[in-house]
């Protein structure tokens, strides 16, 4: 560990928590094992054409099948806190009604391992694999499903309230509505702008209901929260019509879902810049959903640097700018820019006056390989946490309220419409055997955290 990563570390307080993150999809497999039922996901990715080379989540990492395993890579890489999703599904087949006890029991032995072996749970209880048969009668664009969620919530909370404090309810609802329902490039693949902002207002109403009823099962100090999405925009030149689009694309990618969680409204022109009407809302709606949470989770990877003007001008159309001069991106395409995660910190602080804020994901994806020698070379991995690192420090030094670090991911996994093509572990996976290296990074990470371990009991 370098002099740089001593200095790095010894910005984060004690007690900050350093994990890892997944979510039930993309890692578990096992997807017609003991009573889970189908989601959205299973059915998008069987699908032809819908994910790369037809990968599907079937097998995955197998990590259901390799829970103490995976649980020992964790304590190995000296991890104070592990986010993962639970499979609601799995809990319930049909999305409501009758409970697969199977379900409920496989979180609880992985809950309890995790507490064994002195690992926080962070626990996500929707990362986007809706039960199919809510999807039959409208998905997230019925308010039933909001219901359905809070009646889930209350379910898992009343298993797991006794011994984990930490939930997330929902895992970027940004991208469940557009992405799922808008430009339908992830399950259930609908193309309809209008219904994007209906399962986003339903989204965010299955948090608000889902609040109370968590909060009331929770037995020590509850903290609730949800992660969100956020892409800072940046505008390519000074001219009016681009910082016009910059902003429009702001409202659209940062201000949706932000803005009634933390001020129980949406943004001021959010629907009209997308030409919608708004989403059907009922009295209350708003309170609910605005309701006080805990902690804010952020999930940052990159920016966006937009130019005005182009025809046409709708935000969530091609305005963006091409390779920006001298940038480096990573193996998705998106610009490493560190500067502007440190900003959105700030912002997240003081112009929405967050009280508590967890990355709940930031990391990147290059081309790893391994060579059958246990050991995988990443040092492009190990620059993009270092770099983000230090903008979050920064931020803590400015006084931004940052209470941990999930790097996306623990493993490399299935990467939703990427398939397997994409890897964003810390620690490799061979898919042919299943075997896990710990990449470099992995290396790295773990000398990191046991330099912030010992800094802190000085
Ligand atoms: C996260 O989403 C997910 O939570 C996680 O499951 C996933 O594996 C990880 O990141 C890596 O991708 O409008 O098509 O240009 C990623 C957040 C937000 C990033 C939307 C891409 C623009 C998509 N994403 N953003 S698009």
């Amino acid at each position: 560990i370098s002099r740089a990563d001593l200095d790095l570390v010894r910005a984060f307080p004690k007690g900050f928590l350093w994990g890892a993150a997944t979510a039930s999809y993309q890692i578990e497999g096992a997807i017609k094992e003991d009573g889970r039922g189908p989601s959205i996901w299973d059915e998008f990715s069987a699908t032809p054409g819908k994910v790369f080379q037809g990968h599907t989540g079937e097998v995955a990492t197998d990590h259901y099948h390799r829970v103490p395993e995976d649980i020992v890579l964790m304590k190995e890489l000296g991890l104070s806190a592990y986010r993962f999703s639970i499979a609601w599904p799995r809990v319930l087949p049909q999305g409501r009604g009758a409970i697969n006890a199977a379900g409920l029991d496989f979180y609880e032995r992985l809950v309890d391992e995790l507490l064994a072996h002195g690992i926080a749970p962070f626990v996500t209880l929707y990362h986007w694999d809706l039960p199919l048969s809510l999807h039959k009668v409208g998905g997230w664009t019925n308010r039933d499903t909001a219901y359905a969620f809070a009646d889930y919530a209350d379910i898992v909370t009343k298993r797991l309230g006794d011994r984990v404090a930490n939930w997330i309810t929902l895992n970027e609802p940004w991208c469940s509505a557009y992405l799922g329902y808008g430009c339908g490039i992830h399950a259930p693949g609908i193309q309809d702008r209008q219904a994007a902002f209906v399962a986003g207002h339903h989204l965010l109403l299955a948090h608000g209901l889902a609040l109370p009823r968590m909060r009331a099962n929770i037995k020590s100090v509850a903290q609730v929260g949800l992660s969100l999405n956020f892409t800072p925009t940046y505008a390519s030149d000074e001219r009016e019509e681009t910082k016009r689009d910059t902003e429009l694309t702001d409202l659209f990618v940062n201000q949706w879902f932000i803005s009634p969680i933390a001020h129980g409204r949406y943004p001021e022109g959010l629907f009209e810049a997308l030409e919608v009407t708004p989403p059907p809302m009922q009295d209350g709606d708003l309170e609910l959903i605005g309701a006080p949470i805990d902690f804010l989770g952020v999930n940052n990877y990159t920016r966006d640097v937009i130019r005005g003007g182009t025809i046409p001008a709708r935000p969530d159309e091609s305005v963006k700018v091409g390779p920006v001069p001298g940038a480096c991106y990573t193996e998705m395409g998106w610009e490493i820019h560190p500067q502007s995660f440190n900003e959105l910190l700030l912002r997240l602080y003081h112009e929405y006056g967050m009280q508590a804020l967890y990355i709940t994901e930031n990391g990147a994806a290059f081309k790893d390989t391994w060579n059958g020698d246990g050991v995988v070379h990443d040092p492009r991995r190990i620059a993009y946490i270092q770099e983000y690192l230090q903008a979050a420090a920064e931020a803590v030094e400015q006084g931004v309220p940052l209470r941990g670090y999930f790097t996306w991911s623990l493993l490399d996994n299935f990467e939703w419409a990427e398939g397997y093509s994409k890897r964003f572990g810390i620690v490799y996976v061979d898919y042919q055997t299943q075997r896990r290296i710990i990449k470099d990074s992995g290396h790295w990470y773990k000398a990191l955290l046991s330099a912030h371990r010992d800094a802190s009991t000085l």
